[in-house]
């Protein structure tokens, strides 16, 4: 959704709920997940294939033009699956589970750290640079809750990671990212948080904010 939208295409989205797939979803999603792009009816999986295929079809083009950066751009999208379970961490059950959580955590920035200082040569705030490209489209769900998450919790995780911490932060306020999810997002993500029983739903509060 994030480069649907930074590549201005025109799209109607369909939400399902996760725990009661309808049919017709499962008809078109072999592993039962999201996203899924229905092209002239026809389904697309995986949010890479999908992403690629995005790229390949639609300007302004996302991906770094030259070849050894597209591919070194690639390989960090493959280190999203484990990043995002590096970092979650949300989905613990008591205080000592998040902080056991939290001591691996800096493993998972420093490698972002590190790709970021090597790779770009310059101010970013994005992964490449001034525009959004794949990479970030990526990890930007992942941070995206993470930096939430953050300000209720306030780990300083981040702190000794400035360059992620610019890049998590310039997400976080990029208009494609913020639109990627549904206005209720916030509240139905906390709100799962809770009722899962998840520990950090017990520092949400009773209310929240209004999602963006
Ligand atoms: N490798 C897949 C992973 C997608 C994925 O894990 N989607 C989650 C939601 S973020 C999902 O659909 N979970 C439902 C389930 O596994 O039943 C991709 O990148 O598209």
């Amino acid at each position: 959704m994030i480069l649907l939208r930074a590549k201005n295409v025109d799209f109607d989205v369909t939400y399902i709920d996760l725990t009661d797939k309808p049919d017709w979803f499962l008809k078109i999603s072999p592993h039962g997940k999201v996203p899924v792009l229905s092209v002239d009816g026809e389904p697309l999986f995986e949010s890479n294939a999908i992403a690629e295929y995005l790229e390949d079809v639609v300007d302004p083009k996302c991906h770094p033009a030259d070849p050894f950066k597209r591919a070194r751009n690639r390989a960090w999208t493959d280190f999203v699956p484990d990043f995002s379970k590096g970092i979650n961490i949300y989905y613990t059950k008591s205080r000592e589970a998040m902080d056991e959580k939290l001591e691996g955590i800096s493993t998972f920035f420093q490698k972002l750290e590190d790709a970021i200082a090597n790779d770009r040569d310059n101010e970013g705030p994005y992964f490449n640079g001034p525009e959004i490209s794949l990479v970030d489209a990526s990890y930007a769900p992942f941070l995206q809750r993470f930096m939430l998450i953050e300000q209720f919790v306030q780990t300083g995780a981040l702190k000794d990671f400035p360059l992620v911490r610019a890049w998590a932060e310039a997400l976080i306020q990029d208009d494609a990212v913020i639109g990627s999810v549904h206005d209720s997002f916030e509240e139905v993500f906390f709100n799962n948080l809770r009722t899962r029983g998840w520990y950090v739903g017990t520092l949400l509060g009773e209310s929240t904010v209004a999602a963006e």
